[in-house]
């Protein structure tokens, strides 16, 4: 089974708009905007309708340029894929909603430690303005199990 998901990576002034996690899956974690997408919905309406959602800004300028599949141990075969979007540009103030609380990183000080753990491996090719597709296997405390980066020329 897949599921597939957003995440969205706003950059803007040499900083990432990152946000706190507040409940649910990631809980406690800095982590892009982003979810499931929805029935009837397509994979960049959900990108946008997330990061109204979650911290009240409306995307003008994006670009998709990552693929990840996700997969946990204890779940094999249920599979996460999350189509990861830079945001160039967007419409209003960040906002602290009841799922996220933005924040802007120094791109030299992104808080990896609160962070998923997969989020250090590729990080630097996104910021780096390549294209990737990855595959993470999670285990015991989502610690990373196995790993495979590769940079793209298209997705
Ligand atoms: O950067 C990430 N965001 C998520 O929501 C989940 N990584 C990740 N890994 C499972």
């Amino acid at each position: 089974m897949k599921k597939i998901l957003t995440l969205c990576l706003a950059v803007q002034d040499g900083k990432i708009l990152l946000g706190m996690k507040k409940r649910g899956f990631g809980a406690g974690r800095y982590n892009g905007f982003g979810g499931k997408v929805e029935e009837g919905e397509t994979i960049t309406e959900a990108a946008r309708r997330e990061m109204e959602e979650e911290c009240g800004v409306t995307i003008t300028a994006f670009e998709l340029v990552g693929v990840h599949e996700f997969e946990f141990a204890h779940e094999r075969g249920n599979i996460l894929e999350v189509h990861v979007f830079r945001i160039d540009a967007f419409g209003g103030e960040p906002q602290e909603t009841e799922e996220m609380k933005p924040e802007w990183f120094a791109l030299d000080a992104i808080p990896y430690d609160t962070m998923w753990p997969d989020d250090r491996y590729w990080m630097p090719l996104f910021l780096a303005g390549k294209k990737f597709r990855t595959k993470f296997l999670f285990g015991e405390g989502d610690a990373v199990l196995e790993q495979n980066i590769e940079e793209v020329e298209t997705l």
